[in-house]
């Protein structure tokens, strides 16, 4: 359908595109817009990072500065100072939102009072990428935009997913494209079409929050499913681990998620809560999502513990033991502590011990013990337990295997041959208590 000159001006890539937040989305975001034609502005209220932009300098692991300086040569100019943002026909809200008692939507809000001062007399598309609860775009952004404003503003909500570090090419996501009117969600469409493989329209914005939302709750809640088989099968003779990959041995019908310390990062663990937060101020409640977050709440605390009882089994008081820390950040090959659930694994156990953590990424700052980059065999040996926490890929696994004594491997991630005992979690090891549990008994005959 014919929208007139915005959408146009999309279409010969005359418009220019002003992206507010420069961080892991906004920033591949406008050099995505840059490669397609588009001028694009950048905004962000860390005058740090947009020094390091100007200068060519990229903080984003996914962005080279070599295409960043691109980006700079070919349209982009990123700044601190709103006024960059100007007149633009095409906002992008990529700014960070996050979880207290109620969704902290403060940063969208800035956003959208900035659009609003910034914004020009014409037609302009205003897009919300940052995850929001379902129904922020309308009760949030378009109040603040609209109240400012005189001409017509079309809001759209086109969810990011950027899988950082991961194998999917920006360009290669399909991107759902959310609208509450025919007009708004055709000019969003061809803005994304531009930088993009494949758009999706849904029909409301609500219905592309909602997808958001829930693509993060589906993995919360089925990473919940495993973390709650733990304790199960602790009394069981089956390995849950095994079992997990034999059911990944099934072509339809069942995606592996697999146990661990708990979920952390700042997506996975904060989506659900914008989602069962949404259903208890309108008097109702998702138990079974809160029920999930629970469980993997509670996961810290069963490992630290788990941890403690392998410790009393070899005869070690587990305030007096030397503990080895592989891992803090909250995944594998990341400095991101946001939410770690090793972090609460570390002061979860006793504050007397003797607690290292080895950790290549993360920020001193951030860890609350002794904290080196790399593992000697040293280390391992005067460990009383090694626990791995990160499955890191620098982390010489064999090596610290065989010079430890004993390994709480909370990610099944240790090699089968090291010379260390190895207890992964699901399973108690040694643990003098376990035959009560119904291990070790032979069945008739056996
Ligand atoms: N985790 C488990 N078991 C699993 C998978 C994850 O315990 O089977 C834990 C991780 O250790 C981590 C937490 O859950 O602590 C979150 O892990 P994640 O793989 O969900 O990684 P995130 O938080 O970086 O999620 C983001 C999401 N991307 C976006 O929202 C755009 C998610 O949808 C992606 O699937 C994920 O990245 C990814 O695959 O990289």
């Amino acid at each position: 359908m014919t929208t007139g000159s915005l959408h146009e001006a999309i279409a010969d890539r005359s418009a220019t595109v002003g992206v507010l937040g420069l961080g892991y989305v906004g920033l591949p975001l406008s050099l995505a817009f840059v490669d397609a034609g588009f001028a694009v502005r950048g905004f962000d209220v860390d005058q740090y990072r947009v020094r390091e932009l100007q200068a060519g300098l990229s903080y984003v692991d996914d962005v080279t500065d070599e295409e960043l300086q691109r980006g700079l040569e070919s349209g982009f100019e990123p700044s601190d100072d709103p006024s960059v943002l100007a007149d633009c026909d095409a906002y992008v809200l990529a700014v960070p939102t996050g979880m207290d008692d109620a969704p902290d939507m403060s940063a969208i809000e800035a956003a959208s009072r900035t659009v609003a001062e910034q914004s020009g007399p014409g037609e302009t598309l205003v897009v919300v990428s940052s995850t929001v609860y379902p129904g922020a775009t309308r009760e949030v952004v378009a109040p603040i935009v609209d109240d400012a404003r005189d001409a017509p503003t079309r809001f759209a909500m086109v969810p990011e997913r950027l899988n950082p570090g991961g194998e999917y090419a920006f360009g290669d996501i399909p991107l759902v494209v959310g609208a509450d009117s025919d007009r708004s969600r055709a000019i969003a469409e061809a803005l994304f079409d531009a930088v993009v493989s494949e758009t999706y329209p849904v029909s409301s914005t609500q219905t592309a929050e909602l997808t958001k939302t829930l693509e993060n709750t589906y993995r919360m809640v089925n990473i919940g499913l495993v973390n709650e088989l733990v304790s199960l099968v602790e009394g069981m003779d089956a390995d849950l681990w095994e079992a997990i990959d034999a059911a990944a041995t099934k072509p339809f019908g069942f995606q592996p998620f697999r146990p661990g310390p708990g979920v952390g990062g700042h997506c996975t663990p904060i989506d659900p809560q914008f989602l069962a937060w949404r259903a208890r101020r309108d008097g109702t409640e998702l138990s079974l999502v809160e029920g999930a977050q629970t469980v993997n709440d509670d996961m810290p605390a069963l490992v630290a513990e788990r941890v403690e009882r392998l410790l009393r089994a070899r005869g070690v008081d587990p305030a007096d033991a030397s503990v080895l820390a592989l891992g803090a950040s909250y995944k594998p090959d990341v400095g991101d502590v946001r939410n770690s659930p090793a972090l609460d694994v570390l002061s979860a156990l006793p504050e007397e011990a003797a607690v290292v953590v080895a950790d290549p990424y993360v920020d001193a700052s951030d860890v609350p013990r002794e904290l080196v980059r790399d593992v000697t065999p040293a280390d391992s040996e005067r460990a009383d337990v090694v626990v791995l926490l990160v499955d890191h890929a620098a982390f010489d696994l064999h090596a610290i295997g065989d010079a430890a004594d004993v390994v709480f491997d909370a990610r099944n991630a240790m090699p089968d041959d090291v010379a260390a005992d190895v207890v992964a979690l699901g399973d108690l090891g040694d643990d003098p208590t376990a035959d009560s549990r119904g291990e070790g008994l032979l069945l008739e005959g056996e």
